[in-house]
């Protein structure tokens, strides 16, 4: 380490702490600040760049922590499309922590420290309905109330609706458990301000390991490697002082909602209609579903004919050249995103990408056909094989209510049962007569012309 990195490092403090260190937040969430940080170092001036990072994870990753601490916490993000690889060093973390190893106290401690006015999530769409993170809030939050210490922003930068105000809904109904008077506190002295993040980043595998290592000369066991583009747009709603990530192309905005839809329905609703579909046709990566011409022209006629006519109006957006950004950014080959990845937690990811606009469609009477074929090719998943035959890796938080509805229930039914999960399917669609039909009919033709046929047939029915 240089004598001007050690003076770097020297002067961070422990204002940050991030919760859930994986994929994700390596190449975006932690990078950015990074960035942030090295361009106020260069800018010089009053304003010390002093944010620093304590990163956490809460279950797995004890061994990757360990490693990052062997590398003096420090990093590489690598960015790679078809024209080549950018390369930064994320120097900007100061500490790890892990219950497993630290125990939990120390978690509760880091909470609750004077310093730290700044907490940021990637749990997963699923760890604000379970798992430990709203305990463990709780906890930290309740022993920094009884110290005396102030308030915190708490920031989501998972891919949900309102990811703030759904932050706070969880974590209140955790503190009223706990303590009414906790709640009280939390509801008054802590904001939870939401996000929309865009980055792809698919999970690191042997083969990114390699072509990472190829590109460093030697092996980084927390490097990640990413795609170019880099989004972030943040409600302006901070307690005190934020974290000058403005340097880092973030966008602070007061209406974040128009952000976010855009992104969860034009981006991460074509995402789960390739990963479904894509995967039972046989593709394996998102970038060779865009290298077939039928999937190519239906994710493009879903962007813009059933995602983007629900958006609320966001002033200056150019949906169509959206769309366009977002087919090329799915072709990136550098990428190797798979699609069983993205397949992931379905159940946890359909409400936000495909139902709400298809509520919005049928309101207004337009058509959704290609909607229509992502839910029932979410039926077809869940039996477990590809149009070979193959078989078809599910993970979900619902797994095993799912497998047993799979197990129960008569394949030539199971569309008309899987309607009925109420975790998933809100009441005003699994009512709806009109849906119910049409994702039974895309079932079926799912299932007598194989995924890619489906598709053909419905987009030349809808041209
Ligand atoms: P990952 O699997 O690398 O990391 C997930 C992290 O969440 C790990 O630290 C894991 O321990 C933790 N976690 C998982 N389930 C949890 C639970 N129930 N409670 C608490 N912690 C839990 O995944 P990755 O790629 O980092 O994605 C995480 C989230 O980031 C996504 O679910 C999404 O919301 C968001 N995101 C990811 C993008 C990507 O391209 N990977 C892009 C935009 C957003
Ligand atoms: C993907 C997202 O795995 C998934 O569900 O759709 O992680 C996607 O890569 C990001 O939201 C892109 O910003």
């Amino acid at each position: 380490m240089t004598g001007a990195h050690h003076a770097t490092k020297q002067a961070l403090q422990p204002r940050w702490l991030h919760i859930g260190f994986g994929a994700f937040a390596r190449a975006h969430t932690v990078a950015a600040l990074d960035r942030s940080m090295a361009k106020q170092r260069l800018a010089g001036g009053a304003t010390p760049a002093d944010w620093g990072v304590v990163v956490s994870r809460l279950r797995s990753g004890v061994a990757q922590l360990n490693a990052l601490v062997q590398t003096g916490h420090q990093y590489y993000v690598a960015e790679i499309d078809d024209s080549g690889a950018t390369l930064q060093t994320v120097q900007s973390i100061i500490g790890t922590c892990h219950p497993i190893r630290d125990g939990i106290d120390a978690l509760h401690d880091l909470i609750a420290s004077p310093a730290l006015s700044l907490i940021t999530l990637t749990i997963t769409e699923k760890g604000y309905r379970n798992g430990p993170t709203m305990g463990t809030l709780c906890q930290g939050l309740l022993q920094r109330r009884q110290a005396g210490n102030g308030g915190l922003t708490i920031l989501s930068c998972d891919n949900l609706s309102e990811n703030g105000v759904l932050t706070r809904q969880a974590l209140l109904a955790e503190a009223i458990r706990l303590d009414t008077a906790l709640a009280d506190w939390i509801a008054s002295e802590c904001r939870f301000p939401s996000s929309m993040v865009d980055r792809i980043v698919p999970e690191m595998t042997e083969a990114s390991h390699t072509k990472l290592e190829e590109l460093l000369g030697k092996p980084d066991p927390n490097g990640i490697i990413c795609e170019p583009f880099f989004q972030w747009v943040i409600e302006d709603n901070f307690l005190g002082e934020r974290p000058p990530l403005e340097l880092a192309g973030v966008q602070w905005v007061d209406d974040i909602l128009p952000w976010e839809s855009m992104k969860l329905r034009m981006l991460n609703g074509s995402h789960t209609f390739l990963a479904l579909l894509g995967r039972i046709a046989g593709h394996r990566t998102i970038d060779a579903c865009m290298a077939d011409a039928v999937f190519h022209e239906a994710v493009l006629h879903l962007m813009l004919h059933e995602s983007a006519p629900t958006l609320p109006t966001l002033p200056g957006a150019n949906l169509p050249g959206y769309a366009q950004s977002l087919i090329k950014r799915f072709s990136n080959s550098e990428l190797k995103h798979r699609t069983e990845q993205i397949a992931k937690d379905t159940s946890q990811k359909l409400p936000q990408r495909l139902l709400e606009s298809i509520a919005i469609n049928i309101e207004a009477g337009r058509p959704w056909a290609m909607s229509a074929l992502a839910i029932a090719a979410w039926g077809i998943y869940l039996v477990g094989l590809d149009d070979q035959q193959e078989p078809l890796a599910l993970s979900d938080p619902l797994a095993d209510e799912l497998a047993s509805l799979v197990t129960n229930t008569d394949k030539a039914d199971l569309m008309d049962a899987l309607l009925n999960v109420k975790a998933v399917f809100p009441p005003a669609l699994a009512n709806n007569p009109d849906f119910r039909d049409a994702v039974k009919a895309s079932y079926t033709s799912i299932r007598t012309l194989g995924a890619r046929a489906a598709i053909a047939d419905r987009l030349h029915a809808s041209v």
